[in-house]
């Protein structure tokens, strides 16, 4: 059977690999692929809100179905921060973020933290799927390991017992919040 072609609404090409390994069940093609090379405004304060703001923008733009992916770090000593703003919290990039993630929990007794996904699947007649994903685990006081992106490498990931920069894509594709809300999805659909 032909597979129904989804545009992923993203930017970030680990998120797209990730995305890419896990939904196989679907034709993905990258918003760059079809010529999309702009910036959309994530302006909600949730990330099922954002997460529907980048897909209705794509589905609308392209007339095909579109999938966003809106996710971020949580960590409980900091009130939820970065959260939504995980990609934006220091206004330098991924290491940068880390950093500032390590100085701000300098004194912190509880390092608590879980990865948080919400995924959009936004149909051109208006029709939206939604899927939610978490995974828990603490923040390292060192960047540990060199896989992945992001924060993953001071995120120890409790499903795995080391941290997210530590373990292969296959074994963090198993266990992800991003593998979580695919699979919340799926089972919508
Ligand atoms: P798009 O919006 O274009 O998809 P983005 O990177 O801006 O790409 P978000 O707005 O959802 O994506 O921000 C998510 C940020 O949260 C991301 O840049 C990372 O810093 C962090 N993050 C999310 N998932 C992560 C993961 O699996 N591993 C490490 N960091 C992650």
């Amino acid at each position: 059977m032909e597979k129904i072609k989804i545009i992923v609404a993203s930017g970030n090409a680990h998120k797209m690999q990730e995305i890419g390994d896990i939904l196989t069940d679907f034709e993905l093609v990258s918003m760059k692929d079809m010529g999309f090379d702009g910036e959309i405004d994530e302006n909600g304060s949730t990330f099922k809100e954002n997460a529907y703001i980048k897909a209705k923008f794509i589905a609308e733009t392209y007339n095909l179905p579109a999938l966003a992916d809106d996710s971020g770090l949580c960590v409980d000593a900091l009130g939820g921060a970065p959260g939504v703003y995980s990609a934006r919290y220091s206004g330098g990039g991924d290491k940068a973020n880390r950093a500032l993630l390590l100085k701000n929990l300098a004194d912190a007794k509880d390092r608590t933290a879980r990865f948080k996904s919400a995924i959009c699947l936004y149909f051109p007649d208006g029709k939206t799927v939604y899927g939610e994903g978490a995974c828990e685990g603490k923040i390292l006081f060192e960047e540990t390991g060199a896989n992945g992106f992001g924060y993953d490498c001071i995120f120890y990931c409790n499903d795995l017992k080391k941290s997210f920069g530590e373990a292969t894509a296959e074994e963090k594709n198993k266990v992800s919040h991003r593998f979580r809300a695919l699979c919340d999805l799926k089972n919508k659909l």
